[in-house]
Formats: structure tokens, C-alpha cells, sequence
């Protein structure tokens, strides 16, 4: 399991409150990163959440919580980190019809996906596979050249923040699922099986003589049944045991044991935003001007990508030939600042 905290991503549609948890809420500034990983290591589930201190979109007023339990036998709080498998896309109509315009110029430019809209005018989708940079530039391009939008944001690197807790009962608790239900995906029964496979060689490693307990669902719609693996350890085990556990049936299997979220509330989305109205071409370092700077930053992020790093409006605004950023990219800067007649 990654668990890389190095950066941090701007906060784009928060607005969430945080229902109040039993147990101990500790507040951590969100700069001490290394305090946050000591407190957050085997209590929260984190997957490659990355934190940038020198993101400029870094929201300073933001605190990381966590929960840590008062009494271990009891209930944990948890916060859960989840790379969302999509990117969303926020343009804005001010004339209105934008569910037909872009759902036509989404057409045109060969990108499936639904639009939604409340009223019309500020619309949303969202995008999966394989849908590249270039192909949101051209639905920009088209929408922008027929003067039907006045805002285009697309955001990547989403991930979204749930609240929940859990408890060592509930981390006992593995679902083998053929049909997942936020996806749509299938799996087959055999991977299922070896999934489960190796949940009961782990379990027999970490917890000898431990029994599992399996119950079934049924999903009549959309028939598949899926199991519920219930690991019943032979002898009393503390909450961080059982959390170190789950994490670790995690880490080989991908299932992650009983976690309950808080559904009433919204969960929290954080992104990379890139402005493509407001994008200035070559201008990887954010400034609002193409100079050298620009085409250093280029080269020191591929060279020594540990210390410098472009942010996504970075790398949408120096990525002037749409195939990715590389050399050639601050090549072309270079030779535009030789000649600023031509363009980029
Ligand atoms: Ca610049
Ligand atoms: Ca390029």
C-alpha cells in the first residue's frame, strides 16, 4: 500500500460537514505532514493520497482529522481516501441548452459520457477511460471557438473523502462480489474465489486457528450472489490488531474489511483543477507569463521529479504539442522566446 504524503490538491467542491464521531478527533495542522503520517499509520485507509505544500491552491484554513479511539476494544473513527476512477468536466452555458451543446459537441469530438445539469446552464460530467487531454482540449477548442461557454474546468486526480468508523467486528467482515455496483464491472467467480483463497492463507498465518464464516446475498436483478467471509479468531484480539489485519488482506487482496461510511453525508472532493478559459500556453509554472522559468521548470520536473513537479494546470499549459510533457515541450518554449512572433 502507497502511502506517499507529499503534497497536498486544492479543495474544489467541499461543503461537507463532518458528522460528529464517538472517540478522540485530533486536528492536525495539515503542513506537519510527517505528524499526520505518524498519526494516520494503521488508523485511516489511505490509497496514493498525495500532498503538495507548494501546491498555490493549497487551502491554508484545511486540517486533516482523524479519529483515534478512546478505548481500543471499542469503535475507531476512520477517514477513507479514494481515488475516484474518473475526471469531471464543469462548463458553464450562460446562455443556457449547455445539456444539448455539449452533449452534441461531446458527440462530435468522439467522448462518451452523461451530462447533468439542474438548470441548464452549469453543467457536469464525468469522465472514464480513455478519454486523454487532447480530447478535452478539442471539446474545449470547439466550444470556445463558437463563443457558447465562459468556463471550462477540468479536473483530474480526483479523490474523494468519506467519513465512517468501524470496529473489530465489523473489520472481520470480507465481501466477494462478482458485480460492483459503483463500477458496473464483472469479475469472474474464479477470481472471486482466489481472492478468497488467499484471505483464508492469510488469515491462517496471521490469526492461527481462526474460523471463517461465510453468508451469502443474492442480487436477483442483476443476478450474482455475493459473500460476506466473517474471520472469527480463536482468541481476544485488540482493534489494532484488527486493523493491521485488514489492511494487510488489503495490500494482497484488494478487499478492504468492514468499514462503515457515513452516507447521509456528501463525501468531500478534492482535484486538480485545470482553468482551460483562463490556460496561458507555455506557461508551465503558473505565473501568467511564458518565460525561461517556464521551460526550466519543464526540464528540472523531468529530470528531478522527487524536488520539482508541475501542477496539473502546469502540465495542461506546458504541454504545448498535446502529446504529453517532455523536452520537446520546453524545447518549443525556448525557441517561442527566440521568436515571439510565432506562435507556440
Ligand atoms: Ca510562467
Ligand atoms: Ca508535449
Amino acid at each position: 500500500m502507497k502511502k506517499l504524503i507529499t503534497g497536498f490538491m486544492a479543495l474544489v467542491a467541499s461543503a461537507m460537514s463532518i458528522a460528529p464521531l464517538p472517540g478522540t478527533a485530533l486536528y492536525i495542522p495539515a503542513g506537519s505532514y510527517e505528524v499526520i503520517q505518524e498519526h494516520l499509520d494503521g488508523y485511516t485507509y489511505i490509497t496514493e493520497f498525495a500532498v503538495s505544500e507548494n501546491d498555490p491552491n493549497y487551502p491554508s484554513d484545511y486540517k486533516l482529522y482523524i479519529q483515534i479511539p478512546e478505548e481500543t476494544e471499542t469503535f475507531c473513527g476512520v477517514k477513507l481516501l479514494m481515488k475516484e476512477n474518473y475526471d469531471t468536466l464543469n462548463i458553464t452555458f450562460p446562455g443556457g441548452k449547455g445539456k444539448e451543446l455539449l452533449s452534441d459537441a461531446m458527440q462530435e469530438t468522439g467522448i462518451t459520457s452523461n451530462v447533468s445539469s439542474d438548470d441548464d446552464i452549469h453543467c457536469e460530467c464525468r469522465l472514464y477511460g480513455n478519454v486523454s487531454q487532447a480530447d478535452v482540449k478539442a471539446l474545449y477548442s470547439k466550444l470556445n471557438d463558437s463563443g457558447l461557454i465562459t468556463e471550462f474546468i477540468y479536473s483530474t486526480e480526483l479523490y474523494s473523502v468519506r467519513e465512517g468508523g468501524t470496529n473489530s467486528e465489523l473489520l472481520g467482515k470480507f465481501c466477494f462480489c462478482s458485480y460492483d455496483y459503483d463500477t458496473g464491472k464483472w469479475t469472474s467467480p474464479e477470481e472471486q474465489l482466489t481472492e478468497y483463497n488467499k484471505l483464508v492463507e492469510l488469515t491462517e498465518a496471521l490469526f492461527p486457528g481462526s474460523s471463517i464464516v461465510l453468508d451469502t446475498y443474492e442480487d436477483r436483478e442483476l443476478g450474482f450472489t455475493a459473500y460476506n467471509a466473517t474471520v472469527i479468531p480463536m482468541g481476544d484480539i485488540t482493534i489494532e490488531e484488527r486493523i493491521d489485519f485488514a489492511l494487510k488482506i488489503k495490500e494482497e487482496t484488494g478487499k478492504f474489511g468492514g468499514l462503515f461510511i457515513n452516507e447521509s453525508a456528501a463525501p468531500v472532493l478534492k482535484a486538480e483543477c485545470v482553468d482551460l478559459v483562463n490556460a496561458i500556453e507555455g506557461d508551465a509554472n503558473c505565473d501568467g507569463i511564458v518565460n525561461m522559468a517556464d521551460a526550466v521548470l519543464i526540464m528540472q520536473s523531468l529530470s528531478n521529479p522527487d524536488n520539482y513537479w508541475l501542477s496539473s494546470q502546469g502540465l495542461f499549459n506546458g504541454d504545448v504539442n498535446n502529446n504529453g510533457i517532455s523536452a520537446a515541450d520546453a524545447l518549443a518554449i525556448q525557441k517561442f522566446l527566440l521568436n515571439p512572433g510565432q506562435n507556440l
